[in-house]
């Protein structure tokens, strides 16, 4: 059976979510170890491990139908691609690999905004990405290209300032640097070509519906609680995202009732003392792993 063909990070920090995410979408698959192309029992989808920065050109060049890869390596792509056939579009933002592509500067740096940056060198892996955001603000910098370790570039009098990605900012504030603009928020995404053959295209379409099972209920929430019967109204409006309720009788009583939904979000404790509030006791929140509708 023909199957589609999924390119993963081999090994970085998308490579487990990546895989954990497969799994959530019902993928069953082994991983001897240095084997690079994984099918799955049960789906017919084969996973191929390899570098995220290759993902792009892959998918673009059909050599792997989908790819999982970060907003930025598939945003580097899109700016530096010059064939059209080797165009890759993204079909969903997953949620995992959270960063943004920050521009940092040495403290010592005297920050007026970004026209500071005027007649400066920064230092990125991310060049096409930076060069575009220069000139989107009207900044003329010089962009110098480091494949790794760009936070050691002012130290080393490489550069002035950094463009880099910035989860926690503990690698800056180590490196003597602050935060100074952000260029985008970073995300891993599922990237494809968009014109499957037919019977990839149905494939694809049951990897999706899956996926996006799996992608609603991770932000989802299950509510239960016991309210009186007058209070089903105020409770179903406190939530954003609430879904209609569904209201069963408890045993031994006829006043008060089960109340169960579905939250399109996660639920804080805010929401939890407004429905104290409004008399409701027993509350649980439970995850949701699957949905479909
Ligand atoms: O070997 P391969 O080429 O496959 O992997 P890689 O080394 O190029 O990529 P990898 O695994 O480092 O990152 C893969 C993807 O993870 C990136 O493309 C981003 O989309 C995403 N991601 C999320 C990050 C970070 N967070 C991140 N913090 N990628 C890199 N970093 C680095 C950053 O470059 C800096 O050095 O972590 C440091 C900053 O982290 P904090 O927490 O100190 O701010
Ligand atoms: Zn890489």
């Amino acid at each position: 059976m023909t199957a589609l063909k999924l390119a993963l990070q081999k090994s970085g920090r998308l490579s487990d979510d990546s895989l954990a995410l497969l799994k959530r979408c019902g993928l069953n698959f082994d991983f001897p170890k240095g084997r690079l192309i994984v099918p799955c029992d049960d789906f017919p989808i084969d996973l191929l491990m390899v570098r995220d920065d290759d993902i792009p050109n892959y998918v673009g060049n059909a050599a792997c139908d989908m790819g999982i890869v970060g907003y930025d390596v598939f945003r580097e792509h899109e700016l530096t691609v010059n064939n059209d056939r080797n165009i890759v579009k993204i079909l969903r933002r997953i949620g995992f690999g959270r960063c943004r592509l920050s521009i940092a500067i040495p403290e010592k740096f005297e920050w007026q905004g970004l026209e500071s940056l005027n007649n400066k060198r920064i230092a990125t892996s991310h060049v096409a990405s930076l060069k575009r955001f220069l000139k989107e603000s009207s900044i003329n910098a010089s962009v110098i290209e480091m494949s790794g370790a760009v936070e050691i570039a002012p130290g080393m009098g490489l550069a002035d300032a950094i463009c880099d990605l910035v989860s926690s900012g503990a690698t800056l504030r180590s490196n003597g640097l602050r935060e100074v603009a952000k260029v985008y928020e970073s995300e891993a995404v599922l990237i494809a070509q968009g014109n499957e053959s037919p019977l990839l295209q149905t494939h694809l379409d049951r990897f999706l519906l899956r996926l996006d099972g799996v992608l609603k209920a991770q932000g989802s929430r299950y509510i239960m609680m016991n309210a009186k019967r007058q209070a089903v109204a105020d409770i179903s409006r406190v939530a954003p995202g609430l879904s209609e309720p569904t209201v069963m009788p408890l045993a031994g009583t006829t006043d008060r009732v089960a109340i169960h939904m579905v939250a399109a979000e996660n639920v804080f404790w805010e929401t939890l003392e407004k429905l104290k509030a409004f008399g409701a006791t027993d509350i649980l929140v439970l995850p949701i792993e699957k949905m479909m509708e």
